[in-house]
């Protein structure tokens, strides 16, 4: 199966790290979503990640690509039963600090006469809120398994890392000092995004 994905994108890497830990073979192919041509064709969002089986099968978004790998591939779910609805919700933190900080970086690559201050300072204020969030909530963190909330939060971190620095972590020193242990871990280390 392949996977139309970027090296810098967060939500492909979440389905790659998906892919590592359930054994599942993908086969990566580099696509622009601001260039592709053809990528609207295959996905009306015109956005990576996006899931192509060998049937022709095409899947979106991530989650739902997450949710398929999890499925087909090897070993426990990382959606599993218990406790789904905190984790779920602890999961959707991940995802949207992930989403904020992909915001950000859409902006900040704009001319500055183009970028929106406001829409910077929301971005930046949901990524605060968030952190703060998984700072406060770092016991069900910290207990969890390989699970998508864990993936998530990794995930969002990564990526505030790559393009905002980490400067978020002196003030969030109980999640950042989790966030390096989890760093060892080898489907995240095998996936940190390199600019
Ligand atoms: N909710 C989507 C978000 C995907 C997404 O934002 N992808 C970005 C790349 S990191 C993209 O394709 N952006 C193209 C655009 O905004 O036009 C998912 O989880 O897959």
């Amino acid at each position: 199966m392949k996977l139309l994905s970027g090296p810098t994108s967060p939500f492909a890497r979440k389905c790659r790290i998906v892919a590592i830990e359930k054994s599942v073979t993908l086969e990566e192919i580099g696509t622009n979503p601001f260039e592709s041509t053809e990528l609207p064709g295959i996905n009306p969002l015109k956005m990576i990640p996006v899931l192509i089986l060998d049937d022709g099968t095409t899947m979106y978004d991530s989650d739902v690509i997450c949710r398929y790998l999890d499925q087909a591939g090897e070993g426990p779910s990382l959606f599993p039963k218990a406790d789904r609805w905190a984790w779920m919700t602890r999961a959707t933190l991940g995802h949207g600090l992930a989403d904020a900080s992909v915001a950000l970086q859409l902006q900040k690559v704009l001319p500055e006469s183009d970028q929106s201050a406001p829409l910077m300072d929301k971005m930046r204020a949901r990524m605060a809120r968030i952190t703060a969030g998984l700072e406060a909530d770092f016991a069900g963190l910290e207990a969890a398994p390989m699970r998508m909330d864990v993936i998530c939060a990794v995930m969002g971190l990564g990526h505030v890392e790559l393009r905002h620095g980490d400067t978020w972590r002196a003030d969030h020193p109980m999640l950042a000092a989790w966030y390096l242990g989890q760093l060892e871990h080898p489907s995240f280390k095998a996936t940190i995004p390199v600019g």
